[in-house]
């Protein structure tokens, strides 16, 4: 059998489990992801190689909220994944099926590419709560199929790889055979950071901070990194240090360990906090800190 090889865009509002979704099916954190929304900021690439195939997952940030030259570029992101794929997976989180979604799925009624509807997070639901969702569903009749899944549990991922492969041209790899995205381990890194960062901080801190690798030492067994953490305020900062450091450190070190992880290698992980008010409203900063329109 001829080798194939396309792109599969994962569409769906935020928080619905996108990212999880694409990392749970190649099996490394591509993605960073968290219980809050918007975690997702670039549109990112994540490969799945197979000995017959190569699929290669768009992950977008799902996004509304355009008041900021940051949200302006990550919806422009968001919209761009669905072009030029081979199919589209429209992505529902089962405890939270509204008009929304139901918007979005009519949106791509007239796509010239397969359309799958899969409802995430299924171990958060039961039969009876899915059903009267799947029968409203089931009235998109362009839809080429619909799938439950958890993403979380990796429940049902084999089944809905199995029909995405029939969608995919055939065709050469289209990146390496031995990477899993198109991103430097440097940005990689620098999300990880952000991830720990959404994840330990509270409300709305972590929607106003970028990160910034500063210095990425590679030898042999040993990785050197350090980091700007920016954020808009004197205030934020001190909340993003917390008393003595303590918050810094747990940052540091929860993103030391799943750095090391990804790199395979022992890697030591030094941040720093700058201010830098308004970062997310100037062009210049943006594209400085990896939000470059040239990406989308
Ligand atoms: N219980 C459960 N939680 C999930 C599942 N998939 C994703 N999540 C959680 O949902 C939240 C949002 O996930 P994320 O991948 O960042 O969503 P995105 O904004 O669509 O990329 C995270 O806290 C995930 O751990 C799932 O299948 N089951
Ligand atoms: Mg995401």
């Amino acid at each position: 059998m001829a080798f194939k090889s396309g792109f599969v865009s994962i569409l769906g509002k935020p928080n619905v489990g996108k990212s999880s979704l694409v990392n749970a099916i190649i099996g490394e954190k591509v993605s960073i992801t968290s219980p809050k929304p918007q975690t997702t900021r670039n549109k990112i690439l994540g490969i799945h190689n197979t000995p017959n195939y190569q699929m290669v997952f768009v992950d977008t940030p799902g996004v509304q909220n355009t008041k900021t030259a940051l949200g302006e570029y990550m919806s422009k992101a968001s919209t761009s994944g669905g072009e030029g794929s081979d199919a589209i997976v429209i992505l529902l989180d089962a405890t939270s099926v509204n008009d929304t979604d139901y918007n979005l799925i009519k949106k791509y009624q007239n796509a010239k590419v397969p359309v799958y509807v899969v409802v995430n997070k299924i171990d958060l639901s039961s039969f009876e709560k899915l059903y009267p969702v799947l029968d409203k569903l089931n009235k998109f009749d362009f839809v080429k199929k619909f799938f439950t899944i958890s993403a979380l549990k990796k429940q049902n991922l084999d089944i809905l790889l199995e029909d995405l492969e029939n969608c995919l041209p055939e065709g050469e790899p289209l990146y390496p055979t031995d990477t899993y995205t198109d991103r430097p381990i440097k940005f990689i890194a620098a999300e990880i950071i952000r991830e720990k960062a959404l994840l330990y901080l509270q409300q709305e801190i972590p929607h106003g901070i970028a990160v910034e690798i500063t210095k990425f030492d590679e030898a042999e067994d040993s990785t050197k990194i350090e980091a700007d953490i920016i954020c808009e305020s004197e205030r934020h900062k001190k909340i993003i240090i917390g008393a003595g450091g303590s918050m810094l450190k747990k940052i540091g070190m929860s993103a030391r360990v799943e750095i090391s992880n990804a790199l395979d290698s022992n890697t030591s992980v030094k941040l720093f906090v700058k201010v830098k008010p308004n970062w997310r409203d100037s062009k210049y900063l943006l594209s400085d800190l990896g939000y470059n329109d040239k990406d989308l």
